[in-house]
């Protein structure tokens, strides 16, 4: 049941899929902490969205852009080791990054989780606040 619920995901939840060659992308319309957004990405089969080069990361923004949304919780944390991040699939960052003017900052020692605006850029921000996210699937997995 897993390619049905990601390609037939419920209307009122999502603003339809996005889709490359190897991907499929589906921006959840639900406010969630970023251990919850991550549980419901599993569950439909994928992960919270990493974006690991320029055009996954145009793709995503463009994405939240046409959706009317400000910012969205994407699969990158550095829950394990401050400053270091790594993304959803537990593999470390490259050099590919988008942060934001003075992000990463941590602020208040309490951010560990990632989100992407609508421009495109990173900024580190607390896990247990709630907002819309985004996430993905492999194609050969659905
Ligand atoms: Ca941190
Ligand atoms: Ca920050």
């Amino acid at each position: 049941m897993r390619a049905l619920t990601a390609r037939h995901p419920a209307p009122a939840a999502v603003a339809g899929v996005r889709e490359t060659e190897h991907k499929l992308y589906l921006l959840v319309k639900e406010e969630k902490r970023y251990a919850d957004a991550q549980l419901s990405c599993q569950r439909r089969g994928g992960t919270l969205s990493m974006p690991k080069d320029e055009a996954a990361n145009g793709l995503m923004a463009a994405y939240i852009a046409q959706a009317g949304l400000a910012r969205v919780f994407i699969g990158i944390n550095d829950l394990e080791r401050e400053g270091s991040f790594v993304y959803s699939d537990r593999s470390p960052m490259q050099t590919f990054h988008k942060w934001r003017s003075g992000e990463p900052n941590n602020a208040y020692d309490e951010e560990d989780c990632v989100e992407m605006v609508a421009s495109g850029g990173w900024n580190d921000v607390d896990c247990h606040i709630t907002m819309h996210f985004m996430c993905e699937f492999d194609k050969e997995h659905v």
